[in-house]
């Protein structure tokens, strides 16, 4: 996948709406018009205020001095450690959490493929026990993959579920073991204590293999997926985030203030489609080249 062909298409909508700002010559102006228009791209009203503020502080001369500081701070709010995490020794664990419908299965399904693919042995881990079709759903991906899926029955607690997992020779031997888990809210005080659980069965059948706490955003909430994100973190000490459905984003603009509101959690991977290939690594130049262009 072209990630910056993608991001230049996913955003073009996005990139009208912040270009428009350069129809006046005046810098003062532009500004304005800018802070406006970054609210209307979905940046979230205090990180545009926060981003005109560094702009204008810099004195710009020119359009061209306001468009290159804007691509230089909106750039600089994008964290570079984005590099999945592994673990000493195999296997490495990776949770998938979100709230429902975010895209959590879906996406341990393509994690699963894309390190196949690079040669590794990936698993996956049906920790939804909810709902017996969410079990079901997994399979199917696994099957799609080709990797090994963990499954037990429904109503199965997740953290006997990770148990048996990782005691199981198959799963134990991979190098890569992707537990898909239940959506949730991030209100419900249950879900601190269910995946203290699940961490505690990863430390006692694999010590220190626990290397990521993934939370799948939806990148169609805009703002919103911003504020689960919060109380996720709050929660649940995130190590990272995905963000999905970026292909269906009209609202991707809320990246931008990630990096304010959630400092040191880093987008690691983009979701770009439907399909098991359509993952990418995020690519921060290519996501402010495809908003405000090269
Ligand atoms: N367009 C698009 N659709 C996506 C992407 N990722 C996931 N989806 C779709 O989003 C829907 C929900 O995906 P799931 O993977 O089932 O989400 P989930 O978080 O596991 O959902 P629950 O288990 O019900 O909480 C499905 O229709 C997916 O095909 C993406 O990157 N782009
Ligand atoms: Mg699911």
């Amino acid at each position: 996948m072209d990630i910056k062909g993608f991001f230049r298409r996913a955003l073009a909508k996005t990139k009208d709406v912040i270009s428009g700002a350069f129809r006046s010559k005046v810098p003062e102006e532009i500004l304005v018009e800018l802070e406006d228009r970054l609210i209307l791209a979905d940046a979230g009203p205090s990180t545009a205020a926060a981003v005109i503020e560094e702009i204008r502080g810099r004195k710009p001369a020119s359009p061209e001095d306001v468009q290159a500081a804007l691509k230089e701070i909106l750039r600089s709010r994008f964290l570079m450690n984005g590099l999945p995490q592994f673990s000493p020794v195999p296997p490495t664990v990776w949770f998938l959490l979100g709230t429902n419908g975010s895209g959590k299965t879906t996406t341990a399904a393509k994690l699963a493929a894309r390190y196949k693919s690079e040669g590794k042995r990936a698993a996956l881990v049906a920790a939804d026990t909810f709902r017996a079709a969410a079990i079901e759903q997994l399979q199917i991906w696994a099957g799609r993959a080709g990797v090994p899926v963990f499954a037990m029955q429904e109503g199965a607690h997740p953290s006997a579920v990770i148990f048996d997992a990782l005691s199981d020779k198959e799963i134990r031997g991979a190098d890569l073991v992707i537990v898909d888990t239940a959506g949730r809210l991030h209100t419900k005080t249950s879900l601190i204590e269910e995946l203290a659980k699940m961490s505690k069965s990863c430390d006692k059948c694999a010590p220190s293999s626990l290397a990521e706490r993934l939370l799948v955003l939806d990148g169609t909430a805009g703002q919103n997926a911003l504020a689960q994100a919060k109380a996720f973190h709050d929660a649940l000490h995130l190590t990272g985030l995905i963000v999905t459905k970026l292909d269906a984003s009209a609202k991707a603009g809320f990246l931008v203030s990630i990096g304010e509101q959630l400092p040191n959690v880093p987008v690691k991977w983009a979701g770009t489609g439907e399909t098991l290939d359509a993952l990418s690594p995020f690519d921060a130049d290519a996501f402010v080249e495809g908003l405000i262009g090269g």
